[in-house]
């Protein structure tokens, strides 16, 4: 069953992103129920900024999974990521990445990586940058895996990363890994800039895609840009693919509105997926 999903960002000195609603999270929440949502993508300053009784006791409430949590301020706050040339900074990297699997986990949720994967940077060939990234997913991915969950990794388009920019890039990738607890990113606004075709992306590489990000060509939510959604939520379907649809888009023209446009979007394109509808 593919199920709908909002994000909330609750990164106080972060001021604009592809989050719907922002920093309160019992707000969020309780506005992601009443319109009829079935889980929120979180993402957080680090694995200790909330706690998670409390999330899981606000899920529990409002009825609300948690579908997944971001790893992005590690990058944003702390300059972290898991290609830095320097061995201090991956490591504190890795750890980062770790403590945000545990909170998740906490929850029944998997981390996802996307803007920690980093770049490689001048002086840093890609190959070099991707085995240090190998070497973070091997080891981040077996520790996902002790404690039950996965692990997501998040293709980036080409002005994000200059690593892996194509769902396709990113199963040869998972598949040269020793942990098969890592899935893929599905992130509509990136395969826009990227894929050739982004439904028959979605039919060659289903079985790796763990989540998915629901957004327009321009970052809106879907509906308010040009992407041809109706091929690719059909691509979904007839793939079998059964995880979330998350809106990482824009609160454009504000959270309320962006908020009912996504539900709007996922029950007119995912018209069989909702048990109550
Ligand atoms: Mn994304």
């Amino acid at each position: 069953m593919i199920q709908s999903c909002v994000t909330i960002a609750l990164v106080p000195e972060i001021k604009t992103g592809p989050w719907i609603y922002w920093d309160d999270l019992e707000a969020g929440m309780a506005a992601a129920a009443e319109l009829g949502f079935d889980a929120v993508e979180l993402f957080t300053a680090s694995a200790d900024a909330l706690d998670p009784d409390r999330v899981a006791a606000l899920s529990e409430r409002y009825g609300l999974k948690i579908a997944a949590v971001g790893t992005g301020a590690g990058k944003v706050l702390h300059g972290l990521t898991l290609t830095d040339p320097n061995p201090e900074i991956r490591r504190k990297a890795t750890g980062f990445i770790r403590d945000m699997i545990g909170f998740g986990a906490r929850l029944g949720a998997p981390a996802i990586i996307g803007s920690m994967q980093g770049n490689a940077t001048p002086g840093i060939d890609r190959p070099q940058a991707l085995a240090w990234m190998s070497e973070g997913l091997n080891e981040l991915g077996a520790f996902a895996g002790k404690l039950g969950v996965k692990l997501i990794y998040e293709p980036l388009n080409r002005y994000e990363t200059n690593l892996i920019n194509h769902l396709g890039d990113g199963v040869d990738l998972l598949q040269s890994l020793e942990t098969d607890r890592v899935t893929l990113l599905a992130d509509l606004f990136h395969m826009n800039i990227e894929e050739a075709s982004i439904p028959e992306t979605i039919r060659t590489c289903a079985t790796f895609i763990g989540h998915v990000h629901f957004a327009d060509s321009n970052r809106r939510p879907v509906g308010f840009g040009h992407t041809e959604m109706g091929e690719i939520a059909l691509a979904l379907q007839e793939a079998g693919y059964d995880g979330y649809v998350s809106a990482e888009a824009l609160p454009w023209p504000d959270p309320d509105q962006a908020a009912r446009q996504t539900l709007n979007a996922f029950r007119h394109f995912f018209p069989t997926q909702r048990p109550n509808p």
